[in-house]
C-alpha cells in the first residue's frame, strides 16, 4: 500500500476574519485570502484549512453556523469559492474545509424549526429535556443537568416557547445537534458529500469527539467551590461515536481520493487515537490532541503555571510511542484558540525570532503532520490587552463574567490569566506590512492590530533571509525531501533535562539529531556520541554551528544528519 500523501504535507490554518480584508470592512474575506495566495505557495505549504466562512450570526466567529452550505456575505459568495479553490490548487496546494456539526447556530432553521413546538418534525434533532423534577422551569438551578458551558454559565438555556431546556455545551447560540437522530447524521452526511462534489479536499472537524453523547445525561462531578459540574464523562468519547465515525466514512469518504480528514478532539487519550486513526477501522487520518497545551494549566484556571519541560517531553514522547506503529499524529503549536507559541513557550521580547525558530524546529521533526497557524511564519505574538474591553472573544467575556461575578475572583488575576492564554492573541489580524493597520485593512479592524507590526509583519520577512518566514521555508522542504523525518522511528534523549529538547529520528541508515534550547542560558546537550555528532552534517541551525561539546545558546536549535554504518 503508499503511504498517504498527507504524512509528507505540512498544513496552514487561515482565520479568514484576521487573514486579509480586501474591502475595507474591517473583516478578513475570501477575496483576501486569494490575493494573499502566493505567500502561501511561497512558504511551501501543501494544504490550506480555512476555520469557518459559512453564513453565520458570528456570536463565536462562526463556529455558529446557520447555514451549512454558503458563504456568509462578509467572507464572499460561492462563486469567490470556486475561484479561491481553484487558485488553490492550481498552485499545487489542497484546501481542507473546518466541519462544525456538534451545535449549529440557534439561528439554523434546524433549530428554528426544533424550537418551535415539542411536536415538530425537528424537534428531536437538539437536546431538549424539562427542567429538573419538581422544579420551576426557568428558575435558578433547575436545569435539567448542573453541567457548565465552556464559555461561562450553564450548559442548559430555558426557552419560553416550549417550557424546555436546550444543551449548549458552547454558546447560548450553538445548540447541540442530537447524533443519535439518523435524519441528523444523514443531513450532515450530504451536507459534507456536497462540499466534497464542489471540489474540497477533506475536513477538520471541530469537537468531533463531543457528538455522542450518553442519553441519560447525568449530573457531572461537582469540584469544590465550582459552580457547575462537569459532563465530560457523558459526551467525551461517548458511547457511539466510533460508530458515528465509521458510518461517516462509509457514507462520505469510502470510494473517493485520499483526502485529509483531521478531528478536534479535546481531551482525546494515546488509547483512544489510536482506535481513531487506526487506518483499518476507517474513522480519521488523525487528531488534534490537547495534553501539550494544556500542560502548563494547573488546577486552579486563574493561577499561571510556567512551563515545566520535562512534562511537555513527557506527552511528546507518549504521544510519538503511542501511535509509532498504527494511527498518525498531528503536530500544532498554535491556533486560533491558543496563545501565540512564542509567547508562551519561547521568549518574545529578547530572543524572539531565534525560540520562534527554535520551536518550529522542535515541532516540525517529530513524526506526524505538522500544522502552522497564520503569522505563526512570521513569529507574531500575543497583544498587549489593556483591560477586558480590548477583548472580543466569548470565551474570555464569558470566563471572566464567571470568574468575576459569580466566583468572586479579583479581575486583575482573570486579566493575566486572559492576557497570556486568550484566545484572541492568536486572532489579531495578520501582519502584512508596517503601514497603519498592518496592511490587513484599509477600514477599521474589527479586533485591534498588535503595534508591534511596523517591526513583525510579512514584507519585513519576505526581505530578510534570516527571517522566521525562510527558516520555516527550510523546514517544509526538510519534511519534503527527507524521508527519515516522514517516516524514521522517533526516539527522545534527556527526559529529564529542564533546559534541552532532543531526540533523534531514524529511518534505514539515516539518522537526525534535533535538539532545542528551550531557554535564555547556553546548555550542554549530555548525549552519548556529541563529539560524533558535531563532525556530522549540520543540516539546519537558528544561530551558528555549537562548539564540539554541543553546548547550544540560548533559544538554539540544531539538526544534525548522519549515515550509520551497518
Ligand atoms: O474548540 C473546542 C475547544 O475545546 C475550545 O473550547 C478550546 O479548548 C478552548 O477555547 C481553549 O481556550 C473548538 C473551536 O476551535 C473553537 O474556536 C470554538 O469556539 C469551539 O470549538 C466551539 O465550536
Amino acid at each position: 500500500m503508499t503511504e498517504p500523501w498527507w504524512k509528507s504535507a505540512v498544513v496552514y490554518q487561515i482565520y479568514p476574519r484576521s487573514f486579509a480584508d480586501s474591502d475595507g470592512d474591517g473583516m478578513g474575506d475570501l477575496r483576501g485570502i486569494i490575493d494573499h495566495l502566493d505567500h502561501l505557495a511561497g512558504l511551501g505549504v501543501d494544504v490550506l484549512w480555512l476555520s469557518p466562512v459559512y453564513p453565520s450570526p458570528q456570536d463565536d466567529n462562526g463556529y455558529d453556523i446557520s447555514d451549512y452550505s454558503g458563504i456568509d456575505p462578509v467572507f464572499g459568495t460561492l462563486e469567490i469559492f470556486d475561484e479561491l479553490l481553484a487558485g488553490v490548487h492550481a498552485r499545487g496546494m489542497k484546501l481542507i474545509m473546518d466541519l462544525v456539526v456538534n451545535h449549529s447556530s440557534d439561528e439554523h432553521p434546524w433549530f428554528v424549526e426544533s424550537r418551535s413546538s415539542t411536536d415538530n418534525p425537528k424537534r428531536d434533532w437538539y437536546w431538549w429535556r424539562p427542567a429538573r423534577p419538581g422544579m420551576e422551569p426557568g428558575a435558578p438551578g433547575a436545569e435539567p443537568t448542573n453541567w457548565g458551558s465552556s464559555f461561562g454559565g450553564p450548559a442548559w438555556r430555558y426557552d419560553e416557547t416550549t417550557d424546555e431546556y436546550y444543551l449548549h455545551l458552547f454558546s447560548t447560540k450553538q445548540p447541540d445537534l442530537n447524533w443519535e437522530n439518523p435524519e441528523v447524521r444523514e443531513a450532515i452526511y450530504a451536507m459534507m458529500r456536497w462540499w466534497l462534489d464542489r471540489g474540497v479536499d477533506g475536513f477538520r472537524m471541530d469537537v468531533i469527539n463531543f457528538i455522542s453523547k450518553d442519553p441519560a445525561l447525568p449530573d457531572g462531578e461537582l469540584p469544590m467551590g465550582a459552580a457547575y459540574g462537569n459532563g465530560a464523562t457523558a459526551f467525551l468519547n461517548g458511547p457511539r461515536i466510533h460508530e458515528f465515525l465509521h458510518e461517516m466514512y462509509e457514507q462520505v469518504f469510502a470510494g473517493r481520493e485520499a483526502l485529509l480528514n483531521v478531528g478536534e478532539m479535546p481531551g482525546v487519550t494515546v488509547e483512544q487515537a489510536i482506535l481513531y486513526t487506526d487506518p483499518a477501522r476507517e474513522e480519521l487520518d488523525m487528531v488534534f490532541q490537547f495534553d501539550h497545551v494544556w500542560v502548563d494549566r494547573g488546577p486552579d484556571p486563574w493561577i499561571l503555571q510556567p512551563l515545566k519541560l520535562t512534562n511537555l517531553k513527557a506527552i511528546f514522547g507518549r504521544w510519538q510511542a503511542g501511535l509509532a506503529q498504527v494511527g498518525w499524529n498531528s503536530l500544532y503549536w498554535n491556533n486560533h484558540d491558543q496563545p501565540r507559541a512564542v509567547s508562551r513557550y519561547g521568549d518574545d521580547r529578547d530572543y524572539r525570532v531565534e525560540s520562534a525558530k527554535m520551536l518550529g524546529t522542535v515541532l516540525h521533526l517529530h513524526r506526524g503532520t505538522p500544522y502552522i497557524y497564520q503569522g505563526e511564519e512570521l513569529g507574531m505574538t500575543n497583544a498587549p490587552f489593556a483591560g477586558i474591553a480590548d477583548f472580543r472573544d466569548i470565551e474570555a467575556l464569558g470566563l471572566y463574567a464567571q470568574a468575576v461575578e459569580q466566583e468572586g475572583r479579583s479581575p486583575e488575576d482573570v486579566l493575566t490569566v486572559l492576557r497570556a492564554r486568550g484566545r484572541d492573541n492568536s486572532r489579531t489580524p495578520m501582519q502584512w506590512d508596517s503601514s497603519p493597520h498592518a496592511g490587513f485593512t484599509s477600514g477599521t479592524p474589527w479586533l485591534a492590530v498588535n503595534p508591534n507590526h511596523v517591526e513583525i509583519n510579512a514584507a519585513a520577512a519576505l526581505a530578510d533571509p534570516d527571517s522566521v518566514y525562510y527558516y520555516y521555508r527550510k523546514l517544509i522542504d526538510l519534511r519534503h525531501t527527507e524521508p527519515a523525518v516522514v517516516d524514521g522511528d522517533f526516539t527522545m534523549l534527556l527526559p529529564h533535562d529542564e533546559q534541552l529538547y532532543a531526540y533523534t529520528r531514524r529511518l534505514g541508515d539515516t539518522e537526525l539529531l534535533v535538539i532545542g534550547n528551550f531557554s535564555g542560558e547556553a546548555a550542554k546537550a549530555d548525549i552519548d556520541d556529541a563529539a560524533a555528532w558535531t563532525s556530522a552534517e549540520l543540516v539546519l541551525t537558528n544561530t551558528a554551528a555549537p562548539p564540539d561539546d554541543l553546548t547550544l545558546g540560548p533559544w538554539q536549535a540544531v539538526v544534525y544528519r548522519r549515515k550509520l554504518s551497518r
